[in-house]
Order: structure tokens, then C-alpha cells, then sequence
């Protein structure tokens, strides 16, 4: 089942259904674009007490998985950027309070960014900070899916160098012969810190290592959140189904930085301007009507802009709190 080439979308004709479907994307892609512009900028203004790490021009693989799964889904989210925990249904105030370690974070205000963004009633369950610890805390949350005899389903994000751990080899094997209701979702965008994607694996494709597991291995435009949501909706069916995980991998591409403020002299590909080729919003366009979209440009660019500004405003937390869920 592995493909060498991004799979196309069957249907050109745009269906009532498609074009809700465009619409709702749209929003989350430029509700998420909108948030990541706005960090930029205060960043590069004002610095930043942690690492931010942009998901500039991935919001469509974010943004077309999360639709894909459902609210009581788990997710275990990668580092780049805000997008998947803000397509699952956190508010921006909340991921914007965890950034800036305000009291109205996720996590009460302890900081930590990305990490620890955490909402177990939206299934978002964050991320282990050592890249690859997801792949079996994953597979964990899938067997309890599976112990508790629901149907949920698992997602996980990770990225082209956390393909490499060995994390990914083991969990992709036991979940194949249990079959566990997990989606492996890899953001494909070409580096890893200063390491190309050639550097670290001998295959072009990492889709291509699901069939050495009996899972089927996808590769999708990762540009494109319609074609996203589509390849992750039938994953999610399949492992719904008790028919066992799905490797994607959504080629797309880091636009910024490792981290924000990273002077990028390790590369030979930047981009000049402002332009982010093949934009997600664009792609998407083709299938909103401009006033629509516009209007909702409008709206993400206010969200993002009075959420900032209220965020910044609000307490920060009482240090006695540090402790608090930790578990020992
Ligand atoms: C086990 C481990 N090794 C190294 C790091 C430091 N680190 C953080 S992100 C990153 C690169 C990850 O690259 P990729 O998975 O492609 O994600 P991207 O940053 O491109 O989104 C590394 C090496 C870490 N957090 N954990
Ligand atoms: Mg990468």
C-alpha cells in the first residue's frame, strides 16, 4: 500500500459537504496562522522565556488530521507549533497562558510551552519531551482504548528526525500484531535542527518502512488539509474498525526556524520574502469564497491579537504550585 507520490484527491467536483468541510478548515488553518504570526512577532519584539518552535506552513497537516478524529480521540502532539492542540478544541487562551506561564494556561500557569500543553477531556494528553517517547506512551493510551472496550482511536504527531528513534520501530510492531487503534501522523518537513532528512534516513520516503510492519504506509500533501483530512479519516475508519494502525506522512516544510530567533546558517534553502509556497490558506481558497475567506482572516487575526494581549495581562502563578500533578 505504500505510494511513491502525494495521493491525489478522487473528486473534483466540490460537493455541499466539501465545501463545509473547506470552510471549517479554513478557519482552523487561519485561526492557527493567525496565532503563530502573532507569537512571531512578539517574539522578535519582545524575546521569549522559553523555545517557540514555529509551525509556520504546516497548519494544513495539523489542521486536516485534527478534523479527522474525534473530540473523546487521544492525541499526543509534537513540538512545532500550537496547531493540533488548538484544532482539538483548546481554547488559544489556554496554550497562549502555557506559553507565557500565566495563571490561565493548561497547566495553571506552570510554563513549559508546547510540551505541556494538556486537556484530557479534548484527548489531548501533550507530548514526552524526550522526541519518540510518544510511540509507546501512544501505544499505551491505544491498549487502555482498547482494555476499556471503547472505540477511540490514537494520533500521534511526531516528525521526520523522531522517525528515526528506535521508539517508533518497537511500538509499530506491537501495535501491528495487536492492532491497536493508533494513527501515526509524521510531518515530513525536511529537517531536523540542522540535519536534512537525507542525512538521517536512507530512504526518501518514511512511509515506506510501514510495510516492514504490515501496516499500510500513506504519503499525502501535507500542504493540502483537505487531502490530509481525507488519508487520516480513512486511517482513523480502519483502526476504528479494530484493523490496526496507519503510518502517514504529510510532506510539507519548515518555513522558520528550529526555534524562533534560530539564525538558520546550517541552510541552503531559505526562503526569502514572506511568501510560504504552496500555503495551506491558498490551497484551501480554491474551495471558499473569498468574501468567507477573508472574513475569517479578519476573525483569527482579532482572536489572536485580544488573546495575546488578555494573556499577557493575567497573573502569573504562585511558584508553590510547581509540585502540583507531578506523580510520584
Ligand atoms: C530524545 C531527544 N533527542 C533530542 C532532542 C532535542 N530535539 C528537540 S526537537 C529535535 C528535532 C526533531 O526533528 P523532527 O522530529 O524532524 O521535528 P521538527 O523539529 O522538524 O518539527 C531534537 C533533536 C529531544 N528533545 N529528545
Ligand atoms: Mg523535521
Amino acid at each position: 500500500m505504500a505510494s511513491s507520490a502525494p495521493r491525489k484527491r478522487a473528486a473534483t467536483v466540490i460537493t455541499e459537504v466539501d465545501a463545509t468541510r473547506a470552510t471549517d478548515l479554513y478557519r482552523t488553518v487561519a485561526r492557527i496562522r493567525a496565532a503563530e504570526l502573532v507569537l512571531q512577532r512578539h517574539i522578535t519584539e519582545h524575546g521569549f522565556g522559553g523555545f517557540w518552535h514555529p509551525g509556520l506552513g504546516q497548519e494544513g497537516v495539523q489542521a486536516g488530521a485534527v478534523a479527522a478524529l474525534r473530540t473523546d480521540d487521544y492525541m499526543f502532539i509534537a513540538h512545532r507549533g500550537l496547531g493540533y492542540a488548538l484544532a482539538k478544541g483548546m481554547s488559544l487562551e489556554s496554550l497562549f497562558g502555557d506559553l507565557f506561564a500565566r495563571t490561565v494556561g493548561s497547566t495553571g500557569g506552570k510554563g513549559g510551552g508546547t510540551v505541556h500543553f494538556v486537556d484530557p477531556e479534548r484527548g489531548v494528553l501533550g507530548q514526552g519531551g524526550a522526541i519518540g517517547s510518544s510511540f509507546v506512551l501512544g501505544a499505551g493510551a491505544a491498549i487502555s482504548g482498547q482494555m476499556l472496550g471503547t472505540d477511540r482511536v490514537c494520533a500521534i504527531f511526531f516528525g521526520d528526525g523522531a522517525s528515526s528513534r528506535g521508539t517508533w520501530h518497537e511500538s509499530a510492531l506491537q501495535a501491528s500484531v495487536w492492532k491497536l487503534p493508533i494513527v501515526w501522523i509524521c510531518e515530513n518537513n525536511g529537517w531536523a535542527v540542522s540535519a536534512r532528512i537525507s542525512e538521517q534516513s536512507p530512504t526518501e520516503n518514511i512511509a515506506d518502512r510501514a510495510s516492514a510492519y504490515g501496516v499500510p504506509g500513506v504519503i499525502v500533501d501535507g500542504q493540502d488539509a483537505i487531502a490530509v483530512f481525507d488519508a487520516v479519516t480513512e486511517a482513523v475508519d480502519r483502526a476504528r474498525a479494530g484493523h490496526g494502525p496507519t503510518l502517514i506522512e504529510a510532506k510539507t516544510m519548515r518555513i522558520r526556524g528550529h526555534y524562533e530567533g534560530d539564525r538558520q546558517k546550517y541552510r541552503d534553502d531559505l526562503l526569502v520574502g514572506d511568501e510560504i509556497p504552496r500555503d495551506p490558506l491558498g490551497i484551501l481558497r480554491e474551495h471558499v469564497p473569498a468574501s468567507v475567506a477573508d472574513q475569517l482572516d479578519d476573525d483569527a487575526r482579532h482572536e489572536a491579537e485580544s488573546v495575546l494581549a488578555s494573556v499577557l495581562e493575567a497573573p502569573r502563578a504562585d511558584p508553590s504550585i510547581i509540585y502540583k500533578d507531578v506523580w510520584s
